[in-house]
């Protein structure tokens, strides 16, 4: 339906200009509220599945993803089948996604928090106690945007958490199976998969059906039905976040080769015509250099069209005068992904307060931390780094705090404790 485009008009932007502060505002807004109709239509969804169960799972699933079900058990797939999904890919892909796996699970084993307590001198003990939650839900999105990596992110942290049950969702449009998003749930330690999505999918593991368990989370990320539903059933349920379209911040010394510059962009670019590529340097011809590499390198990549549009849309080169104002710029937009593509990225990293994640020096492309590096690539857009952080075992986790008195303790506490509650 959208016309072709042989153009490219990246924004050029520069700090000197006395209209940058409004021009960058531009850029970076990104609205992510879903209008009345969808609303209403997620309501009646999750009232749907709320008062009906599995019947109207049954029934949205047929309708939406174009199915003829007619029971839970062909919208059910155990632990056997995802097992089967993994013996029965090729070699070389089951290597990949075994070894993406064991980097992912080694590095989100640093970040388990511990418990811990400490004894005050008259016996009382004051300490903090670290829980996993009981039941985890993981929504996969269906079709072209299935991630096999998404599955990994999401499941081997609550994994590693210690989660007891691991339920992933997924929709299956048209019935079409994605062999590697179950093999990865199988490596990843996912317990069931329902083939099941949509806001109907969360409004399951928000309250339960006859078949699938009520969970404690829903993380993950899906389309606007989806996200709108997320955000309904938070409260009742924990979530994760509700994600925008991802983005990209290149920072350039000047010295990076231009046409890794443009990959790198284009690899941000590629996912949506939403998403967002931003290129920021202090020298003006190097700009000039990436900006000739994107259009000499554009009429090579299968997915063209998308970054056309999207670098046309919300894609920037921006020349700043220093390093102190790239660094400005920097904590101003706290983007989703940051490369410092120079020779010192240790030099400006102490000065990056907002980041989602951070790719140090010329080698270090995004897409190697999307795949397969090991930290998380689920990670806060569109501005919201300010407040918060990767996707982790932390968020698998919750703390109780523990408070043991001592007899001494429980009187000297006792008299503190009683004139406050007389005193008010
Ligand atoms: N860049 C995406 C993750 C991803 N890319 C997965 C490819 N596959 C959000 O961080
Ligand atoms: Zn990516």
């Amino acid at each position: 339906s959208e016309t072709l485009v042989d153009t490219v008009e990246i924004a050029r932007l520069s700090t000197a200009d006395g209209d940058f502060e409004t021009r960058l505002d531009a850029l970076l807004a990104w609205e992510g509220v879903s209008d009345a109709e969808i609303q209403r239509r997620v309501h009646d969804i999750l009232a749907g599945v709320r008062a009906r169960g599995d019947s109207a799972l049954i029934e949205y699933s047929n309708r939406f993803d174009r199915l003829a079900v007619s029971s839970m058990a062909e919208l059910t797939l155990g632990a056997e089948r995802l097992e089967e999904a993994f013996v029965g890919l090729p070699e070389e892909q089951r290597d990949a996604l075994s070894k993406a796996a064991e980097r992912i699970r080694s590095y989100h084993d640093r970040q388990k928090p511990e418990s811990w307590a400490f004894t005050e001198a008259d016996g009382t003990v004051l300490g903090q106690q670290v829980t996993a939650l009981d039941r985890a839900g993981i929504y996969v999105p269906g079709g072209k945007a299935a991630y096999p990596s998404s599955v990994l992110m999401n499941a081997i942290p609550a994994h590693v958490a210690g989660v007891r049950e691991i339920v992933m969702v997924v929709p299956t449009p048209d019935g079409v199976l994605n062999e590697l998003v179950l093999a990865a749930a199988h490596l990843a330690g996912v317990n069931h998969v329902f083939t099941i999505g949509g806001a109907q999918a969360v409004a399951a593991l928000a309250y339960g059906t006859e078949t699938v368990p009520r969970v404690d989370k829903i993380v993950g990320p899906g389309n606007i039905y989806v996200a709108t539903a997320k955000r309904a059933v938070f409260g009742q349920v924990g979530i994760d976040m509700i994600a925008g379209p991802s983005e990209i911040l290149v920072v350039s010394d000047g010295g990076t080769d231009p046409d890794w510059l443009a990959m790198d962009l284009f690899s941000q670019a590629e996912h949506d015509e939403d998403a967002q590529a931003l290129l920021v340097s202090w020298d003006a011809s190097h700009l000039n250099a990436v900006e000739a590499s994107i259009e000499r390198l554009l009429p090579t990549l299968e997915r063209e069209q998308i970054v056309r549009q999207s670098l046309s849309r919300r894609g920037a080169l921006i020349h700043c005068r220093n390093r102190e104002e790239a660094i400005r710029l920097i904590n101003r937009i706290a983007p989703e992904h940051l490369e410092l593509s120079m020779a010192d990225p240790e030099a400006l990293l102490p000065e990056v307060r907002h980041a989602g994640a951070i790719f140090m020096g010329r080698y270090t492309a995004e897409a190697l931390g999307d795949y397969c590096a090991g930290p998380n690539h689920v990670l806060p857009t569109s501005g919201t780094a300010r407040f918060s952080s990767p996707l982790g075992v932390y968020d698998f986790q919750k703390r109780s705090s523990i408070i043991n008195c001592s007899r001494e303790g429980a009187s000297k506490l006792g008299r503190v404790a009683s004139i406050l509650a007389r005193k008010r």
